[in-house]
């Protein structure tokens, strides 16, 4: 699976609607840092990037976008129109974000300050990347089962 989505509980009246996201209230990750992203024109690609160790949890408070997942084997595209959802992404996922409504508002909560040292932005680099990485997990594999 390229991602999660989290569906938070909301809490609500007739005065509207609340959601709470907490240290150790079941979120994924302790929140170092938090941005937001709006104003994006409907066809502009954002992200174009992996990352190396940062987790994510993408929340559209307002509108909606699509979300465009890649492992370097697989693509899924997500649509996130319900702010009562966040979409969970672990490290070394190739992320593009596109087709923002005009009111579209993102929240991201991150488990990690800011560090560019974090980003791959080469498409290429990441499906080295990546590659390598299953290198390096099958031989481990195969060093387990030799020694079992
Ligand atoms: C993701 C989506 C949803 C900072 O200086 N501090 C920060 O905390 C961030 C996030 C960005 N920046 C600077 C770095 C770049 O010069 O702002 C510029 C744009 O940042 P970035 O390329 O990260 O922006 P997006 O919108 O393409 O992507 C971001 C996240 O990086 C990405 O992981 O999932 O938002």
């Amino acid at each position: 699976m390229l991602y999660n989505l989290l569906d938070f509980t909301v809490r609500g009246d007739h005065q509207g609607k609340l959601v709470v996201l907490e240290k150790n209230s079941g979120f994924p990750f302790d929140i170092k840092r938090v941005y937001y992203i709006w104003g994006t024109d409907k066809n502009v690609i954002r992200g174009k990037h992996a990352h190396k160790k940062l987790e994510q949890v993408i929340v559209c408070t307002s509108g909606s976008c699509d979300f465009i997942l890649d492992d370097g084997n697989t693509r899924e595209t997500v649509r996130l129109d319900n702010p009562s959802q966040g979409l969970y992404i672990k490290h070394n996922i190739w992320r593009e974000f596109t087709n923002f409504s005009s009111d579209c508002v993102l929240m991201v909560l991150a488990s990690e300050y800011y560090d560019e040292s974090d980003y791959i932005r080469d498409y290429q680099m990441f499906l080295n990347e990546t590659k390598k990485h299953s290198a390096l997990m099958s031989s481990q594999i195969k060093k387990r089962e030799k020694n079992d």
